[in-house]
């Protein structure tokens, strides 16, 4: 429970807070949390005063004091080791990540899970209804918190509640699948607006409504138990600003210029940067470049293929089943096509700083983007914002919710493989010239939803719902 005397009329209460606290020897020092969230909500509350981030520190047991970061407060919630586990890594991962994602592995679904699930978010509410001023806003984020805004609620009628889904909203007939599916519906119904990335996460979550409560709904109005909710699609944007300044940055650039030489200047350089996670369809693009090499339709001496697979989840099942495949995979294309001193591809299962993330989008003549669900996906967007000159070529998933957006790239469908490799074979071969058009129309995109845009536009919302 809060200690703080003060309240704040802006409150975002997400799984994580912005900042973790690691230990260097002796030192513990705060570094950004992984992930798309951080990066899409840290531009809206730095330096806001009225604003407090409630969250988990990284660290289990309890949360510790409130701190300052970026100009605005975080409020560490406790969760212990065994919440940790049933949870985050249960509930959170194991059932509700892969339900949510077209059930890419099979949902496994526990009882203490589910109880932990409920304690953890009773938590997260009761923080966030201790610290909120009289009529303050709160912002709910995600897949872990979906039963707060109902708890919030009841506790405290006088607040406006929003809530965002980051991932996709699955089709009604794998939603019911889920045992608890009306008690998570009538959790998220306590919110006046609920967002979701996409039209399709939109009708999908209104079918499951109309499926298992019966509520009434009139457009994007649902009416349930004499409330009203409003739905909505709010396709999440990236800090482009930022982005195109570290493209920019002479250091960044003489970095990228460096690691294409490490690479061997290669004429090619292909990009994937994603959490190493199953739904993110690493795998598929490693098969197709393994058979445009074995083919000949693209050669070892052109192209390096560099695969950023940031760590994510290891004690998760699923994820380590993806990581050995993927490694193998890694190790029998250079086994198979690389040379001495020079591989193929360039596997780093590693966290980067921001900056060499820019500069690998500097130098990716094409970059793979290719889950098999994902809610938006930001590093698509990201790459787009690093391509000042229009130059590279996007090869994006159907399944992403920024293929919604980004519709000049070159959409394709992971699980067909002889597309995806008929689609990586173009890009490589693509001139700048020809790239040009379908870049410009990205960027523009890129450019006019950012992600403080993706919430003033949430938030203005949130401020007419009565
Ligand atoms: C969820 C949804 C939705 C990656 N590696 C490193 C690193 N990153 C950063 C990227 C990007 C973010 O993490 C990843 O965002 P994504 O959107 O691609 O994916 P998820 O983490 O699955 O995010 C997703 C998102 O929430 C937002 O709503 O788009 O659909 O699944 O910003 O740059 N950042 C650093 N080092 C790395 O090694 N610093």
């Amino acid at each position: 429970m809060a200690t703080d005397e003060q309240k704040w009329s802006f409150v975002v209460v997400a799984n994580r807070l912005p900042v973790r606290r690691v230990r260097e020897g002796a030192v513990a020092k705060l570094v950004p949390s992984p992930g798309g969230l951080v990066s899409a909500l840290r531009p809206v509350m730095s330096g806001n005063p009225d604003a407090v981030w409630v969250g988990w520190s990284g660290v289990p047991g309890p949360g510790g004091d409130p701190f300052e970061v970026d100009g605005f407060q975080c409020h560490p919630v406790s969760v212990s080791q065994g919440e940790l586990q049933l949870f985050y890594e249960g509930f959170s991962n194991a059932t509700l990540w892969p339900l949510f994602h077209d059930a890419l592995v099979p949902p496994e679904y526990h009882r203490t899970w589910w109880d932990a699930y409920c304690a953890v978010n009773q938590r997260y509410a009761a923080n966030a209804a201790d610290l909120a001023a009289p009529g303050a806003t709160v912002w709910i984020h995600d897949y872990h918190l979906m039963l707060v805004a109902g708890l919030l609620r009841a506790a405290r009628p006088d607040l406006r509640i929003g809530f965002f889904l980051h991932i996709p909203f699955p089709a009604r007939e794998l939603y019911i699948r889920m045992p608890w599916r009306a008690e998570i519906i009538d959790g998220l119904l306590g919110a006046d607006l609920i967002g979701l990335q996409t039209a399709l996460g939109t009708d999908n979550f209104c079918r499951a409504v109309t499926r298992i409560t019966g509520a009434k709904i009139t457009g994007k109005l649902i009416q349930h138990n004499g409330r009203a909710t409003r739905v909505g699609a709010f396709p999440i944007g990236i800090d482009t600003e930022r982005i195109a300044e570290l493209a920019a940055d002479p250091a960044v650039q003489s970095r990228a210029a460096e690691i294409r030489q490490t690479l061997g200047s290669p004429r090619t350089v292909l990009l994937g940067v994603d959490r190493l996670d199953y739904t993110k369809g690493i795998e598929a693009r490693l098969r197709a470049f393994r058979e445009l090499l074995a083919e000949q339709r693209l050669s070892a001496e052109d192209c390096a293929l560099v695969q950023i697979a940031e760590p994510s989840r290891s004690q998760v099942t699923g994820y380590g089943e993806i990581r050995r495949t993927v490694e193998q995979m890694v190790g029998e294309v250079n086994g198979n096509f690389g040379v001495m001193g020079r591989p193929v591809v360039h596997y780093l299962h590693q966290s980067h700083p921001i900056e060499e993330l820019v500069s690998m989008y500097l130098i990716a003549d094409v970059m793979l983007v290719t889950p098999l669900r994902d809610g938006m996906n930001l590093v698509a967007k990201e790459y787009v914002a690093c391509r000042p000159d229009n130059s590279g070529v996007l090869v994006l998933s159907e399944f992403t919710g920024a293929a919604q957006e980004l519709g000049t790239a070159d959409l394709v469908n992971p699980h067909d493989i002889e597309g995806l490799k008929t689609a990586m074979e173009s890009a490589v071969h693509r001139s700048d010239a020809e790239a040009e058009p379908a870049m410009r129309s990205m960027r523009r995109t890129v450019r006019s939803n950012t992600a403080q845009r993706w919430a003033e536009r949430f938030l203005a919302r949130l401020g007419t719902c009565p």
